[in-house]
């Protein structure tokens, strides 16, 4: 337990934005997720998030982990369902779905997670996800009314729920494979609702990264971090442009 991921976080936002590489153990074999991980660690990224959302098994989700733990970078589990928890890891972003329609997602899986976050010792990081646009497998099966693209300062008010309600990380979800990542407009937005509620939380954007423009562009919108995934099978070089171009501008 203890919080020595999330401080690190913070530690490491005051020097520069934060990259998180996600693997989804559905979709990645340990081997592969070793060859990412190490390619991810050369590209300077700061955490390896582990999860998906349909076919992961808490077998496979150790696998990765371990997998992952051969570099010095720190894992955190970001769990599609409770099958997605593995002691190996080192934090869990415990999820609060915010526009999901679902009761399930609404206390009901948090009760039944946090016992085991305990028992598996995680630092629990307690994260608000909001699905934006396209949403993805992840928007689909959580049951999510997604913020349309087309409505920033509809995803800027979720954000600021989520921080009210005492979130440390605000995760902004276009999905996996978006044809279009949340739009900087709505990052802007976001932080500035934040900082006029003088709310603290970090603020990263997920789903459909994929070129170093919009990893600026993210950037200058405020983004205190970004998530990819596809990228860095499809395209390594791409990657190593995305996470430099994020940290420098
Ligand atoms: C993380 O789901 C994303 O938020 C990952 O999306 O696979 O499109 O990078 P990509």
């Amino acid at each position: 337990m203890g919080q020595r991921i999330w401080r690190s976080m913070l530690e490491k936002r005051k020097g520069s934005r934060l990259h998180f590489t996600l693997i989804d153990p559905d979709k990645t074999e340990p081997w592969e997720a070793e060859k990412i991980a190490r390619t991810a660690y050369e590209y300077g990224t700061d955490y390896v998030l582990v999860g998906g959302s349909l076919g992961v098994s808490p077998q496979a989700t150790d696998a990765i982990v371990e997998a992952v733990k051969k570099f010095d970078v720190p894992v955190i589990i970001f769990p599609g369902a409770l099958n997605n928890v593995s002691s190996k890891a080192d934090a869990a972003f415990f999820l609060n779905i915010i526009n999901s329609d679902d009761p399930y997602y609404h206390g009901i899986a948090q009760v039944q997670g946090s016992l085991i976050v305990l028992r598996h010792g995680l630092e629990p990081i307690p994260t608000c996800y909001v699905i934006v646009g396209y949403g993805g497998t992840a928007g689909y099966m959580a049951r999510a009314r997604p913020v349309p693209y087309e409505k920033p300062e509809l995803v800027a008010a979720h954000s600021l729920a989520c921080a009210m309600m005492g979130s440390k990380v605000i995760y902004l979800e276009a999905g996996s494979g978006a044809p279009r990542p949340v739009p900087p407009e709505a990052v802007l937005l976001s932080k500035e609702f934040l900082k006029a509620a003088e709310m603290e939380a970090l603020l990263i954007v997920g789903g459909g990264i994929r070129s170093a423009e919009i990893a600026r562009d993210l950037a200058l919108a405020g983004a205190d971090g970004i998530v990819t995934g596809t990228i860095v099978e499809q395209n390594p070089e791409a990657l190593r442009e995305i996470v430099k171009t994020f940290k420098e501008v």
